[in-house]
């Protein structure tokens, strides 16, 4: 029996990707890193990823897989440049796909036109204004919304300051020995954990009860989530505007199709869809989510659902329907009827 080759490990991410590309689930060690129990500040992690995010993949450099020498890894530290890898290292003429003979489509686009909303998307899906954990922390505009929240977020943030708490220390007493830059690292993480926690802490404190200085940290907090989620309505605007439809390159799917299926997953969780909702519910309970309680804010309805659905593929009832949705719906619509979308999300949007 030959020696088993050496594979790549992915610090955990759903397999979206690897399934589009037809990777065999083999060829992939899933390691789970909790963020919820502040697991990526360890050491160990650390030296994988010193921003201590998760997705991390690890891959054996191509060099070093022959059996009679030890392989050598690298660390890609972020999704973009994790799908780019995935979309790069396997193609139909490539001979390192040595566990699977499915197709191997390439995620890139093909022209420079198509580069251009491509590159523009991506980076869209992760400025700032687009942050999905920021928005996860923030999810609330009201009192009560934040005491739902914070019963939800807490225990996760206080895990992560204990873990944080708990690395201090025992560096502090020698027990482990890192740089002064994690220890300062560390640090400035707790700080900002604890930022969230002030909050969090007294959610369930009527507004009278509170001190001068709990009172406007909590409508600070409150004012902060209201203005994220506000911009939200321009990334949402530029993402409809921006996707050819149903995917974002037209007919073919692509890289920040995968990156736009993730992040409005996230989002139309934190607007209260589920699963069951298909693009126009999904995507409505999204647009009442951002526009607040003002309401108000709907995305353009500019794309013919029949062709939609012939585009991505699917089943058209009525080929002579003038029934129109804007291109966000037409794209979850399509995208939640791909199979690696169905094992991503298959117990429920997160
Ligand atoms: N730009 C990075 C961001 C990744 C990121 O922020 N991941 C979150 C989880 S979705 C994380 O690891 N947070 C841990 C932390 O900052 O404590 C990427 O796209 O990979």
């Amino acid at each position: 029996m030959s020696e088993p080759v050496p594979k790549a490990a992915l610090y955990y991410f759903p397999t979206s990707v690897w399934e589009e590309k037809g990777y065999g689930a083999d060829e992939l060690d899933l390691k789970l890193v909790d963020i919820s129990k502040g697991e990526n500040y360890a050491p160990s992690y650390l030296r994988l990823n010193p921003q201590a995010t998760v997705p991390t993949l690890v891959v054996p450099l191509q060099k070093t897989l022959a059996a009679d020498m030890e392989s050598r890894y690298k660390a890609i530290q972020d999704s973009k440049s994790i799908v780019e890898f995935l979309d790069k290292s396997r193609s139909t003429q490539s001979r390192t796909n040595t566990t699977s003979d499915a197709p191997a489509p390439s995620l890139s686009p093909a022209t420079i036109a198509f580069s251009a909303v491509f590159t523009k998307l991506i980076d869209l899906l992760h400025s700032p204004a687009a942050d999905p954990n920021a928005l996860t922390y923030m999810n609330a505009r009201t009192p009560a919304e934040l005491r739902a929240l914070a019963a939800y977020e807490r225990p996760k943030f206080a895990a992560r300051r204990a873990a944080l708490a708990q690395l201090l220390a025992d560096n502090e007493a020698a027990k482990i020995r890192v740089s002064e830059k994690t220890r300062a690292f560390w640090e400035v993480k707790k700080v900002a954990t604890e930022k969230f926690l002030d909050v969090y802490d007294e959610a369930d404190t009527p507004a009278e009860k509170l001190d001068d200085k709990a009172r406007e940290r909590r409508t600070l907090f409150l004012s902060d989530a209201s203005e994220a989620w506000a911009r939200v309505r321009d990334v949402l605007t530029q993402l409809n505007q921006e996707i050819i439809g149903p995917y974002t390159l037209g007919d073919q799917l692509s890289l920040a199709d995968l990156h736009l299926a993730a992040w409005l997953a996230r989002l139309i969780t934190l607007a209260g869809g589920t699963l069951a909702d298909d693009g126009t519910v999904a995507i409505g309970k999204l647009e009442a989510h951002v526009g607040g309680p003002g309401g108000g804010f709907a995305l353009v309805k500019d794309f013919s659902v029949a062709e939609a659905r012939r585009r991505a593929g699917l089943t058209v009832q009525d080929p002579e329907s003038r029934e129109r949705q804007n291109r966000l719906a037409a794209f979850w619509d399509a995208v939640r009827e791909r199979q690696s979308f169905k094992n991503v999300y298959k117990d429920g949007l997160h």
